[in-house]
């Protein structure tokens, strides 16, 4: 926690000029200018609108297969699934012995919770909300192949079947924007698994979410969340997210979190159907160090989507009390860092020890502040005492 903000607070933007807050505006078609929310500023440009193309529905589907493909890629047309277009939030199948996949009799040999010889294709769009290079993390046991933008080279891939559960990574520079995904897997004999994370800009390691997946392989859809961001301003957070459609949106809850896993709730927003939508708020007390933030919708078809986690570093700002000018004229001003510091009280003592003047001051946000004593020119003692410490030090004042 910062020591120098006493209390964390979530208040109205109208409640408090500096303080946190939510907004939202909504970017009517056709219509172009500026929107004020308090804190919350969005431009809005006039756009042409193409026909409407349907909402886009969150992560991948699967189609699984009889039998190991032995890194054969023909393998996936030249054979007919026995299960497909099973709907798949992430690939997140944590290597076990267990029927992880739910694949059941489709292996080739199975017993409960013991499937072998299987396939699998997994099929979708990306969005990416940051463009940059990202870095993806293919995680199987056994083959498997990543591929995006119908590209024939995989991103990443782990051939063959003599490897335990192993992670490979492979680098790719992305725009903004929906990207086609595929990865074909296989599963020999033994323990299986399937996990995909990635990294990019802003975004440290993760699991692809189920935000920014979505389940048609092709074709044009409204993906709901296309922008997410966190950015440290001022000892604070800033957020924005923005959405291009809606449906069944029952609110967003920012969450937050010290350690990029456990997060809690920080605020929470209603949805407003049909989008798109843009919002900030603001998070005034995060803690010195990494901050992780992500993005919850709460919709009411389906369980939770969550956006990419987004770090921020908090840089500590050092404790400074600053008492200028030497020499002065009797009058003197007081700056005081970090800003969140908003008040301190000076006494100056003379050298025998007596009070000669008291003052309270309000900071101002780091702005120095003048301070008037009116007297007599010669030696005295300031004490100068803030949530953070006491400054003591000798001073000269009309020297
Ligand atoms: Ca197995
Ligand atoms: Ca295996």
């Amino acid at each position: 926690m910062n020591a120098f903000i006493p209390t964390p607070r979530f208040l109205p933007v109208e409640q408090r000029k500096f303080g946190a807050g939510w907004g939202r505006g909504r970017r009517a078609p056709g219509r172009a200018g500026l929107l004020c929310f308090g804190l919350f500023w969005l431009v809005v440009g006039a756009q042409a609108q193409p026909a409407t193309p349907p909402v886009g529905t969150p992560g991948l589907t699967a189609d699984y297969y009889r039998g190991y493909f032995y890194d054969a890629l023909g393998f996936f047309t030249a054979n007919a699934p026995a299960v497909s277009n099973r709907p798949v939030e992430q690939l997140n199948f944590a290597e076990a012995e267990t029927d992880n996949f739910g694949v059941g009799p489709v292996a080739t040999y199975h017993s409960p919770g013991n499937p072998d010889e299987f396939s699998g294709r997994f099929q979708g769009q990306l969005y990416v909300t940051t463009a940059g290079p990202h870095t993806f993390y293919l995680g199987s046991d056994d083959a498997a192949y990543l591929f995006l933008d119908d590209n024939p080279q995989p991103v990443a891939s782990n051939q063959g079947d003599t490897f335990p559960f192993r992670e490979t990574p492979g680098s790719y520079t992305l725009a903004a924007g929906l990207h086609t995904l595929r990865v074909l897997y296989g599963e020999h004999g033994g323990s299986q698994g399937l996990v995909l994370q990635y990294d990019g800009p802003g975004m440290p390691k993760q699991l692809v979410p189920n935000g920014v997946l979505y389940s048609q392989p092709q074709g044009p859809i409204r993906p709901v969340l296309t922008q997410f961001e966190a950015v440290a301003h001022n000892q604070q957070v800033d957020l924005s997210w923005a959405t291009t459609a809606e449906e069944n949106s029952v609110a967003f809850v920012v969450q937050k979190s010290t350690d990029g896993v456990v997060f809690t709730e920080l605020l929470r927003q209603p949805g407003a159907a049909p989008g798109p939508n843009s919002y900030a708020a603001v998070d005034p007390n995060p803690a010195n160090g990494r901050n992780y933030y992500r993005l919850q919708q709460l919709r009411s078809d389906r369980p939770p989507v969550y956006s990419p986690i987004k770090a921020v570093e908090i840089v500590p700002v050092p404790y400074v009390v600053s008492v200028y000018p030497v020499p002065n004229n009797g009058n003197f001003f007081i700056q005081v860092q970090p800003a969140a510091i908003q008040s301190g009280t000076l006494e100056l003592q003379d050298i025998t020890g007596r009070r000669m003047y008291r003052q309270r001051l309000e900071l101002r946000n780091g702005a120095a502040q003048q301070v008037r004593p009116n007297l007599a020119t010669g030696m005295y003692i300031l004490y100068f005492t803030t949530e953070a410490g006491t400054l003591v030090q000798k001073m000269l004042l009309g020297g």
